[in-house]
């Protein structure tokens, strides 16, 4: 296979001459081979749970009776009630999976090894990465961290703005509970609300020494503490978050701190990149690519050795225009990520220098989509669908393998308490406590979950910068997205940083002088959007073919839109009886407005 794109130029030099061209490494991860049977266990299996009808909730007896696994955080466990996806996911998993689940539990509590987490968070990074099937953009040590563990390929964002994101991250609530409606700098001003358990606090309280460097960008600080704080907030974001040494020296301070103490920890490490800067310093080009190049006047990053690449051959995200100003654009994006890569890959080294590659937990995610039209701020695929790659050292776990089953961010929080074996009791102060709710990971890593049409994420985005109302929720199951616009008739809001982009700037030149434009919308159609969407993803990735009110799928749309209320109700979403109604005690008052439908 051609490496076709790349340019390497070294950081001393201006000349921007080709001296290599990879080869792509035959070792991909592979995407086929998924369901391995565990042959034993699969003779027996507990009877199917009854079809709960939805909203209400089922008992499955054969559980309750099953492994009572008292030190696992997951519910069903616990033989509580469970609802409907997860009896059915309950239901046709193997009942010995879950005793020898149990059994590897109770062992790794009681063995009181030393058991780490290493959270590394891209900003407003995508799938450029060789992992995840991107061509031309080079990340070798992101890869090769996807060979040591999982890759999700089905994960999203619960909301596709960045300090909302991180709330939902580090609480397992989405944004219209946790009460981080927007982004929390400067005038926007969002906060979570101050009786929120988050995973720092909640790991703090149980003897967990917790460390962030880099972009932190929730609040208020009492409901997101950590031990060790390089961020924002005491540094240059730029520094904390995109100077992969200054980052490279923190981690090592922090790691050096854990080991004196002896103490378990939990390390999330907020990348800048590869966010935009052209909004806040346009001196270093439109993804700061060019801060620590090395190029006069730039500094240098002693530890980065920039890639750089050539606009006509990236590989175009099918929600880009396919023109000069946007692949330039992307070019620019995909420098930014060598450095993020070759962050990930000073991290890891840390790690394993301070003694912890065998014991600790690895993730890599993103708080959201690529800052492009249809991405960040949308809740389209590309504004929420998540790279993550998760690396167990445990001996069971799944290596250079992809998984389908359906991840929430919201599931970080649980798989995180999982990992260190504490319980979620307090951590359901945050009320989503039946149906839908996040679920710990844990179980993936070791065997893939049966197929199953009924598995669900969710996502809920109110504003992103303060300016930027309009309020959204969508259901995703494995095929179908039923997608909500609450307020359909305003137009949708573009960000400052989107629009001072390259490539919203040509779509605007483009759309104003009446040239051509080759891109998947309108201006016009992405500014103005139906109350509904629903997109059939297996057909139709790119949800360009709105199937609502589609005779033949009624039943979807009405079962989908049914799950999302039920699940609006649950977790107290202020907006559930918008934009219909009014919500008064409890229940929703009609507003004849003529959008209840
Ligand atoms: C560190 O803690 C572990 C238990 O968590 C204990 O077994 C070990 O002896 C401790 N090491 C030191 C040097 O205190
Ligand atoms: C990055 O950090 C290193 C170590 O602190 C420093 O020497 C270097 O000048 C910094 N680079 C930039 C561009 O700020
Ligand atoms: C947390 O605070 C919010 C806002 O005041 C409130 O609506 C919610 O019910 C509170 N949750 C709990 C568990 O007290
Ligand atoms: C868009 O038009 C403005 C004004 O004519 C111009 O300054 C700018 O360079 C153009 N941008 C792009 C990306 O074409
Ligand atoms: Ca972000």
């Amino acid at each position: 296979m051609r490496c076709r794109g790349l340019v390497k130029v070294p950081s001393t030099s201006n000349k921007y001459k080709i001296f290599l061209r990879l080869l792509i490494a035959a070792d991909r991860v592979q995407f086929a081979r998924l369901l391995i049977e565990i042959k034993v266990a699969r003779s027996i299996s507990i009877p199917e749970a009854p079809v709960a009808v939805e909203g209400s909730e089922a008992t499955v007896p054969a559980l309750s009776a099953a492994p009572s696994c008292q030190l696992n955080t997951l519910p069903p466990l616990r033989g509580r009630h469970v609802n409907s996806r997860l009896s059915h996911n309950m239901a046709r998993a193997p009942a010995v999976f879950y005793v020898l689940l149990c059994l590897l539990i109770t062992e790794r509590v009681l063995s009181n090894k030393a058991r780490n987490v290493l959270i590394l968070l891209a900003d407003d990074g995508g799938f450029e990465l060789g992992a995840y099937g991107n061509k031309i953009c080079q990340t070798p040590n992101i890869d090769a961290l996807a060979r040591r563990g999982l890759l999700f390929n089905n994960a999203f964002n619960s909301v596709s703005s960045c300090s909302t994101s991180r709330a939902a991250l580090l609480t397992g609530t989405p944004s219209h509970q946790s009460g981080m409606y927007g982004l929390h700098h400067g005038v926007h001003h969002f906060n979570a609300f101050d009786n929120l358990t988050s995973l720092p606090n909640l790991l703090r309280q149980n003897g967990v020494y917790t460390g962030i460097i880099g972009k932190k960008h929730v609040g208020p600080d009492d409901v997101f503490r950590f031990d060790y704080e390089q961020t924002e907030r005491n540094n240059h974001i730029d520094q904390v978050g995109r100077n992969i040494t200054h980052i490279k020296l923190l981690a090592r301070d922090f790691l050096a701190n854990a080991n004196r103490d002896n103490k378990s920890f939990f390390l999330y490490v907020g990348f800048h990149d590869p966010h935009r800067c052209g909004h806040s310093e346009p001196q270093y080009g439109a993804f700061c690519e060019r801060f620590g190049s090395g190029e006069p006047g730039m500094g240098t990053i002693p530890d980065w050795a920039p890639w750089y690449y050539q606009w006509d051959e990236v590989q175009l995200p099918y929600h880009v225009q396919d023109t000069e100003a946007a692949r330039r654009d992307i070019a620019a994006q995909y420098t930014t990520m060598s450095r993020l890569d070759q962050g990930v890959g000073l991290i890891l080294k840390e790690l394993e220098a301070a003694g912890h590659k065998e014991d600790t937990l690895v993730i890599y995610t993103s708080d959201n989509g690529i800052p492009f039209p249809g991405g960040r701020t949308n809740l389209h695929e590309a504004g929420v669908r998540a790279p993550l790659l998760v690396a167990s050292p445990e001996p069971g776990a799944r290596r250079n393998q992809a998984s389908y089953a359906m991840a929430s961010q919201l599931d970080l929080m649980p798989t995180v308490l999982d990992w260190f074996g504490i319980s979620t009791e307090r951590a359901e102060d945050n009320e989503v406590t039946h149906g839908d709710e996040p679920k710990s990971l844990l179980p993936i890593l070791i065997k893939e979950p049966a197929y199953s049409e009924a598995e669900a994420v969710f996502a809920s985005q109110t504003h992103h910068e303060v300016t930027m109302y309009y309020p959204m929720r969508a259901v995703r199951t494995r095929r179908y997205k039923l997608l909500h616009n609450l307020h359909h008739a305003m137009p949708f809001p573009i960000d400052q940083d989107l629009y001072v982009s390259p490539t919203f700037q040509d779509i605007l030149n483009r759309t104003r002088s009446k040239r051509p434009l080759p891109w998947y919308k309108t201006l016009r159609q992405y500014y103005y959007r139906p109350q509904w969407e629903l997109y059939d993803l297996r057909r139709d990735p790119a949800e360009l073919n709105n199937l609502h009110g589609k005779p033949s799928l009624t039943e979807v749309e009405a079962e989908l839109r049914a799950r999302l209320q039920s699940w609006q109700r649950r977790t107290r979403d202020p907006w559930r009886c918008a934009p219909a109604g009014v919500l008064d005690h409890d229940q929703c008052f009609a507003l004849d407005n003529g959008l209840a439908d």
